[in-house]
């Protein structure tokens, strides 16, 4: 048995040993030397790979099991007493039926193993937004993989001291059994538990387990907020910056926009974008305006699309001490992905098998990540490790959407934008299991992440913006609109800052915009195009709104807010009643 002080901790420690019969305990202590040990072990085993060490230092490759390459969202549970307070939205089961099945599952599943204890913080250890969780796994993979994306190690231990006051996470691989696969949450408990698997989302319990779903249930109840958000922030040419957050469902462009490269027309004004966070915000309110952190400590970035001219900044990122999952390893024992640069001509692909570019399928996994230390990203922010976090000026919603949603529009206000926020919609990608590109209603890019009722949590938002004096504006983003052609009609990625100028623009009351029937729009001629191969024109389709879409869209909307049988808030059924109204 380890010799903890914490006596909450060791006893829990002990009831979870005594059900899983692990052959070994092992505290990870943060300690580079355990650290690498750990990936020696992992590398003798087959776990992981080593790759080439000149051209990427530090850097390991993994892959997963074939059928366990992504969340997933129908074996994911929110469970609560009642299912009302998980909602219509999660998948729900009664505390101790879960339990109880629970412990069948996880019964024996660590013998012959080790099992590691990972003491995690997310946000600056010991700073005022950090929250201590636990970590117990019986996977290397996960222990490297939550020692790149937390803060991890003996000084969270001391910091917790003796307090019972962490989240309890507890995975085990077993067998890798999809028709055993669960994902389970136990928000009055602060436990989560999943087994077999060994999938980023499903088994790093930092990230989205605790950092969204059981956090959302904290910052509910505590009146804060847990969101699916990048946070990044715009340096103008006198060194001031502002801050924005935005969510975009899975695997649509947060990554991307978090660490963009200026146009060069802002860059040669001296304009510059910093990274604070990529994928979650924690929002605080301090005096009357909402400030954020990132509560992660890296990437688990989207490997494929990832390249020199789409995303400069990750690509460094993955230059050193990083892990790649699912992807291509070359001849020369480095790595690729669609979309990485020209194919290799062979290679090893995601599933282990000899590969090569003729053979028409993918190398990598749609879904294939890299794990980065946040300090390799160049335009990582200096604010990063303030334990007070950023101010925002403006939050973005935004989806993958070919039609119906223009460009950037702007909500009326705050309540509006909760609206707008709880209409968003997205065509489904690979980072969950399931069909792609259909498209679904994923409300604040929260749908498989709420860890309550999302009635309730469309309450709390608007609840928080009573308490904003000043709150900061609301719009909405579609990088994905397409043309009749079915191409992309807007060029993406560093060029979404031009957008994010006119949303800046907007939020500092610089600049015009036109009144629609969903939001304001900007005037085409506000979108800067220079340097483009843009006309006005191309802008004003951008930003055409359709009323017979719109129209579609709201019935659609009406449908989901349905299934909440009457306990979506008044102000949002009634400002559908209103969008409606201006529509038709
Ligand atoms: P998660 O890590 O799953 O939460 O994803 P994410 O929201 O961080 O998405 P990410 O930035 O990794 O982008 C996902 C995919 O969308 C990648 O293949 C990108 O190349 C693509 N993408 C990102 N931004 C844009 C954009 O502005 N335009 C287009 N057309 N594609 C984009
Ligand atoms: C997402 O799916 O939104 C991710 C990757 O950021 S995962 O960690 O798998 O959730
Ligand atoms: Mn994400």
């Amino acid at each position: 048995m380890l010799n903890l002080k914490n006596e909450a901790l060791s006893k829990w420690i002990e009831e979870v040993a005594a059900l899983t019969c692990p052959d070994k305990i092992v505290l990870i202590d943060g300690s580079e030397e355990q650290v690498e040990a750990l990936r020696a072990e992992a590398c003798s085993t087959g776990e992981l790979e080593k790759l080439d060490q000149d051209k990427l230092p530090g850097c390991y490759l993994h892959r997963t099991a074939v059928n366990d390459v992504a969340r997933v969202e129908h074996r994911t549970f929110i469970c609560t007493p009642t299912k009302e307070e998980a909602g219509p939205i999660n998948n729900w089961m009664e505390p101790s039926e879960a339990y109880k099945m629970l412990n069948g599952l996880f019964a024996g599943s660590m013998k012959g193993r080790t099992m590691y204890v990972i003491p995690y913080s997310m946000s600056v250890v010991g700073s005022p937004f950090a929250k201590i969780g636990i970590e117990l796994t019986d996977s290397i993979y996960v222990v490297l993989n939550m020692h790149i994306m937390t803060r991890v190690g003996q000084k969270v231990l001391d910091v917790l001291g003796e307090s019972a006051d962490f989240i309890k996470g507890l995975h085990a691989r077993k067998d890798i059994d999809e028709e055993n696969r669960y994902i389970m949450h136990f928000p009055q408990d602060n436990t989560i538990m999943s087994v077999n698997s060994g999938y980023g989302g499903n088994v790093l319990l930092g990230k989205k387990c605790f950092a969204l779903r059981i956090a959302s249930y904290l910052g509910r109840n505590e009146g804060w907020m847990a969101e699916h958000m990048l946070i990044l922030g715009i340096e103008n040419p006198e060194g001031e910056v502002k801050y924005i957050a935005a969510a975009f469902p899975s695997a649509c462009g947060k990554t991307n926009l978090a660490m963009l490269i200026p146009p060069e027309i802002y860059r040669n004004k001296g304009y510059k974008v910093w990274c604070v966070g990529d994928d979650i915000a924690w929002i605080r309110i301090r005096d009357g305006k909402l400030w954020a952190v990132n509560p992660e400590n890296g990437f688990f970035g989207v490997a494929p699309g990832t390249n020199a001219k789409s995303n400069p900044n990750a690509l460094a990122a993955t230059m050193k001490n990083t892990i790649f999952t699912n992807v291509v390893k070359t001849e020369d024992n480095t790595v690729w992905w669609e979309g990485l640069g020209p194919a290799p001509e062979t290679g090893i692909d995601w599933k282990g098998n000899p590969w090569n570019k003729d053979m028409g399928i993918k190398g990598a996994h749609p879904n294939s990540r890299f794990t980065a230390p946040a300090e390799n990203c160049p335009c990582i922010s200096k604010e990063f490790n303030n334990p007070d976090g950023v101010p925002l000026s403006a939050i973005v919603f935004g989806g993958r959407r070919a039609k119906t949603a223009p460009l950037v529009y702007e909500a009326f206000d705050w309540q509006h934008g909760v609206f707008v926020g709880s209409a968003m919609a997205s065509e489904t990608t690979a980072a969950a299991s399931g069909a792609v590109g259909v498209v679904r209603r994923d409300p604040m890019a929260m749908l498989p992440f709420c860890g309550y009722n999302m009635a309730n949590y469309f309450q709390h938002w608007l609840d928080i913006g009573k308490k904003l004096e000043n709150p900061p504006k609301i719009f909405n983003v579609n990088w994905f609109r397409t043309d009749k052609d079915g191409h992309f009609a807007w060029p993406g990625f560093g060029d979404n800052m031009r957008v994010l100028m006119w949303i800046l623009d907007r939020a500092e009351g610089k600049a015009d915009a036109v009144e629609s029937a969903i939001g304001y729009l900007p005037k085409a001629e506000d979108i800067n195009l220079d340097g483009l191969d843009m006309t006005v024109e191309d802008v004003k389709n951008l930003l055409d709104v359709d009323n017979a879409l719109w129209a579609e869209d709201a019935a659609s909307l009406e449908e989901f807010y349905a299934k909440f049988e009457g306990k979506i808030p008044a102000e949002l059924t009634e400002e559908l009643e209103n969008l409606k109204k201006r529509i038709s």
